[in-house]
């Protein structure tokens, strides 16, 4: 006994001697809140991101993600970041159109339909972005676009007539303002929260991807997908600008690697993914396939109101947003 207490006694302060002596970096532990599903491809991206820069910085920033909603709701990541509540978190910024149009870019119906165009478009956005996010004490690290929106309805839809009085599910001011102008009743529902809103009538339909209905399993209750590519929204993971400050260099240059790769993972995600939750949804029993004709026409006049208001919110900086895309 006498000697395994020695044994035990001389191992911690041996223990103790080795910490003393290791140098004085203290473990920086940055949690990381995430609006959407454990499985959705941004959480995916984002735990990768977390476990880089874990490992990149040798443990001296360890991030953990909280997929889900469940540290911050999607409405709260961003104030907290900006607070300092937290660190770092992943938000979708059009859901803040209300604080600078600009941040509403990526969801300006008809403007832009596919990936390839998408992504001139964010390069044409990028720097406007970036600087009402530092006027905000916010610094952009990565951002991953989702997949073309299409429409989601309970019943067949052809038209907008066929549109009226709905309840739609909407994510941010433009899915607000599609649903007035198509005369439907906007009720704004965190992604996290429409498997039941749809299952107890709270909505009928929604504009969304294929990936967010095929996380949440919408043919449960909603029969319809119809392609419309309206706009690609877009996630943002960003760090509080004083916490980035006291980032050294040498961590700095490994998040930003990190960022880099999961933006690149991320986007790849997005693309693979369309496909792959469309066929899902029809899978599931959903009826999935391109609007009709007339709803097409109709919508893409809803199209022009919007982007005539965007730019009239957007003033000179959504005009040179515009300007550098066509440009190009
Ligand atoms: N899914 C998110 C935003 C855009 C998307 O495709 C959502 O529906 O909340």
């Amino acid at each position: 006994m006498t000697s395994l207490k020695n044994t035990v006694a001389t191992g911690v302060i041996a223990g103790a001697v080795a910490l003393t002596a290791l140098p004085a970096v203290a473990a920086e532990k940055w949690d990381m809140p995430m609006a959407y599903s454990g499985s959705n491809f941004h959480s995916v991206t984002g735990a990768e991101f977390a476990q880089c820069v874990t490992t990149g910085t040798g443990g001296e920033i360890e991030i953990t993600t909280h997929p889900g909603g469940s540290l911050f709701a999607g409405a709260d990541i961003k104030r907290a970041i900006q607070t300092g509540q937290v660190p770092i978190g992943e938000r979708l910024l059009s859901g803040h159109q209300n604080e600078s149009a600009i941040f509403g870019w990526d969801s300006v119906p008809f403007l832009v339909s596919s990936f390839d165009e998408h992504d001139k478009l964010y390069e044409a956005a990028k720097p406007a972005v970036e600087e009402v996010l530092a006027e905000q004490n916010l610094t952009l690290l990565y951002s991953v676009p989702w997949p073309p929106q299409g429409l989601y309805f309970r019943d067949e839809v052809n038209s907008v007539a066929d549109m009226e009085g709905l309840k739609f599910r909407a994510y941010n001011n433009a899915t607000s303002r599609m649903a007035e102008l198509t005369g439907m009743l906007p009720v704004t529902i965190e992604a996290a929260e429409i498997s039941q809103a749809f299952a107890t009538g709270v909505a009928d339909s929604m504009i969304s991807s294929g990936a967010t209905g095929y996380d949440r399993k919408v043919w449960e209750s909603l029969n319809y997908f119809y392609e419309v590519d309206a706009w690609l929204p877009r996630n943002y993971i960003m760090v509080n600008s004083d916490t980035w400050a006291g980032v050294s260099d040498a961590n700095k240059n490994v998040i930003n690697a990190c960022a880099r790769m999961a933006e690149y993972a991320g986007t790849w995600r997005a693309k693979e993914y369309t496909g792959f939750t469309m066929a899902g949804l029809a899978a599931g029993g959903m009826s999935v396939g391109r609007a009709s004709d007339q709803l097409m026409d109709e919508l893409k006049a809803v199209g022009e109101t919007m982007s005539a208001e965007w730019l009239e919110a957007a003033g000179d900086a959504g005009q040179a947003i515009l300007d550098a895309y066509n440009a190009e």
